[in-house]
């Protein structure tokens, strides 16, 4: 398939989608949030990937947020359909099967901070900034930003970066959980894929299934939640990789898992 404002690569079972309008910093328009939509659809069926790397064109913006040119033209009706679209298009990076690292190596602000956070992990270039700076343009975060933000790094904290609307460095952004790990930017793609490569050495499908408990058991109360762990432990018994890590590790030999 063909994108006009992403960059799709699959190779060794790492799909690495770039986002690709490095001459407006990455912003988001509609255009490329159909296409982040089509790109993540694909992926979700795609029994050859194991981890998603995700990240921006250029070696300054990992995505500056919202289009802002276009987003000035939306009539109240296109900003919310614009809105609910987009929320869509991270609930399905949040929910896709596989893992998916965000991979960031530059300005990751507004719009951009949020599919940030829709990621399961991230890795940050030192020259990276956070920041969710709407507040300033008269209007507020749309994508989640009031709301994934306080559950990652805290209600004051959240406060202070949504009502004051100002960058942090990537090392802040590490200090306070907003990012996993924080690298330098020529090291960055090697990191990310150093990463993929340790998950997709272990078993697919106990690395699906441990995240679709971590991210719906966080929609829960932990009595309901664990109730969930328990079901999906269970579950992972029924499968030969269960069998096969278990086995290999009785027999002290790398296991081969099959996904099955
Ligand atoms: N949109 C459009 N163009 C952008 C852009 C953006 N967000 N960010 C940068 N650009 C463009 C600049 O206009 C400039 O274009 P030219 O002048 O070259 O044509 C080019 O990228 C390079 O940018 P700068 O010249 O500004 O570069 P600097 O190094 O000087 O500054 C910067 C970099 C990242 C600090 C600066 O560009 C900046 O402040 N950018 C805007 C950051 C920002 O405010 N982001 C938040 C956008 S609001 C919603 C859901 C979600 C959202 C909204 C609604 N619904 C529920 C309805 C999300 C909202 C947002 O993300």
């Amino acid at each position: 398939m063909e994108y006009a404002n992403l960059l799709v690569s699959f190779s060794e079972g790492i799909a690495t989608v770039t986002i690709n309008r490095p001459k407006s910093l990455n912003a988001l328009n509609p255009a490329t949030m159909r296409e982040l939509s089509a790109v993540f659809e694909d992926i979700a069926s795609r029994k050859d990937v194991g981890v998603v790397l995700l990240t921006g064109a250029g070696e300054k913006a990992f995505v500056a947020g919202a289009d802002i040119s276009e987003m000035r033209k939306f009539t109240t009706l296109e900003a919310f359909e614009f809105g609910l679209f987009g929320q869509g298009v991270l609930e399905r990076i949040e929910r896709l099967p596989q893992p998916v690292i965000g991979v960031v190596n530059g300005y990751a602000l507004g719009g951009g901070c949020e599919l940030a956070m829709a990621c399961d992990i991230l890795i940050a270039a030192d020259t990276a900034k956070f920041g969710q700076p709407e507040v300033g343009l008269g209007i507020i975060p749309g994508y989640g930003g009031t709301q994934r933000l306080p559950r990652l790094v805290g209600r004051n904290l959240a406060k202070e970066l949504v009502l004051i609307g100002e960058m942090i460095t990537a090392q802040r952004a590490y200090e306070i959980g907003l990012v996993n790990r924080v690298v330098p930017l020529a090291g960055l793609m090697d990191a990310a894929r150093e990463m993929a490569a340790k998950i997709l050495s272990k078993g697919p499908i106990a690395v699906r299934t441990a995240k679709m408990a971590m991210n719906r058991g966080l929609d829960l109360d932990l009595s309901n939640a664990c109730a969930l762990e328990a079901n999906v432990f269970a579950v992972g018994f029924s499968t030969d990789d269960r069998v096969e890590g278990m086995t290999a590790f009785l027999e002290k030999r790398k296991p081969v898992f099959t996904g099955k």
